[in-house]
């Protein structure tokens, strides 16, 4: 059953160019096709004013998406209400898209407990900064729902680097000889970090590995969010059909820093980062319907204003947060904790002014 689909060395697209690349077509209705535009210029929103609120001290480190928002909003609407996400740093405003309040992940983004939702309310798990162990925690969920007869599907995202991981490795493995409803859902920025795709495997694709858990490897253009959302609608009709698992590789050029902490310009190809940045997801999915008579300048521009104003009233709503307790950093890891946490919570104290 092990195949590689469809397009071995090339990638899945719809959207062309508007010149010599045709349009193809998805079966979307025209207010489907705005709601995901919609979902596309929110999660460009949020990062975009993310970078300036980091710029000014208002939430702290942040790993940047800017141009992987068709990867998220694309797969992200191809789910029913009812399945869940695992989403990795990178994919930290996904839940957005499941109506989690901007304040509450602007509030992760500070470090401040109001930051943590109840994943079960959304259907959105933890933001998972280590690299990959959620990939488990995703096909677990799965198997776990197939088993109650939920009908739950669970995505996984993670990044290129993720792949070369002990969790990943033992997730993908579990979900295939269990046949759970899983996706494994891979940005292929190009980069973990510095380290560059070609230092993470010697195989020919990402996807290619997918053979080996015994499941489909589907390779998509990251940047077509139209291709990304038939993609994943194929996934999930497999996986909800009692099929399995599927891989997915959707191929992208990391085209910002890895995060607000990181300078690429020591090892990044720039030249691809221009070519890339020319071909924004959001961009290239507005100039598609445009084409098609389905978004209006108008539109654009109200469409941008709700992402905005969802934005500032996000970031101040998470800036009434009165702080948290530092001794909440120490609390929860130990039934008895070690003497020395309170001359270190004193001294946290101390230093906070409190
Ligand atoms: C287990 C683990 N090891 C190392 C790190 C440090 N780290 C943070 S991001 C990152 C790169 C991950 O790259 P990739 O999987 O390609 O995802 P991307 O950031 O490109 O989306 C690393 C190594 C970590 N968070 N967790
Ligand atoms: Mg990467």
């Amino acid at each position: 059953m092990s195949k590689v689909l469809p397009a071995e060395g090339g990638l899945r697209r719809v959207i062309g160019d508007g010149h010599e690349l045709p349009d193809g077509e998805v079966d979307l209705t025209p207010e489907q096709h705005l709601d995901l535009y919609r979902d596309l210029v929110l999660l460009r929103t949020y990062d975009e004013r993310s970078v300036v609120y980091h710029r000014q001290g208002r939430i702290g480190t942040y790993a940047i998406f800017w141009n992987h928002e068709a990867m998220q909003a694309g797969s992200a609407f191809a789910l029913e209400e009812r399945d869940w996400i695992f989403p990795s740093y990178r994919e930290s405003a996904i839940g957005l898209l499941r109506g989690l309040p901007a304040s509450t992940v602007l509030s992760w983004w500070r470090g401040h407990p109001a930051g943590w939702w109840n994943p079960e309310k959304w259907g959105v798990a933890s933001i998972c900064v280590p690299i990959a162990t959620h990939v488990p925690h995703a096909v677990g969920f799965a198997w776990g729902s197939r088993l109650k007869g939920d009908d739950r599907v669970a995505i996984a995202y993670f990044g290129d680097g993720a792949t070369s991981e002990g969790a990943f490795h033992e997730g993908a493995t579990f979900a295939g000889v269990f046949n759970a409803p899983a996706i494994l859902f891979c940005n292929n920025n190009q980069w973990a970090i510095s380290t560059p795709v070609s230092a993470q495997t010697a195989a020919a694709t990402l996807a290619d590995k997918a053979i080996g858990y015994g499941m489909p490897g589907v390779r998509v253009d990251g940047g077509d969010v139209l291709a990304v959302y038939e993609a994943t609608r194929e996934a999930v009709a497999r996986a909800r059909g009692g099929d399995g698992p599927t891989f997915i590789e959707a191929v992208t050029y990391r085209a910002a820093p890895h995060a607000t902490a990181d300078d690429p310009s020591i090892y990044i190809d720039e030249e691809r980062v221009e070519e890339e940045r020319e071909n924004e997801c959001v961009g290239r999915y507005e100039r598609y319907l445009k084409r098609f008579d389905l978004l209006t300048d108008a539109q654009v521009e109200e469409i941008r204003a709700e992402g905005l104003e969802l934005m500032r009233a996000g970031i101040a709503e998470a800036e009434a947060e009165p702080p948290a307790d530092p001794g909440l950093v120490f609390e929860h890891a130990f039934a008895d904790p070690p003497a020395s946490f309170r001359d270190d919570l004193a001294e946290l104290r101390r230093i906070l002014g409190g």
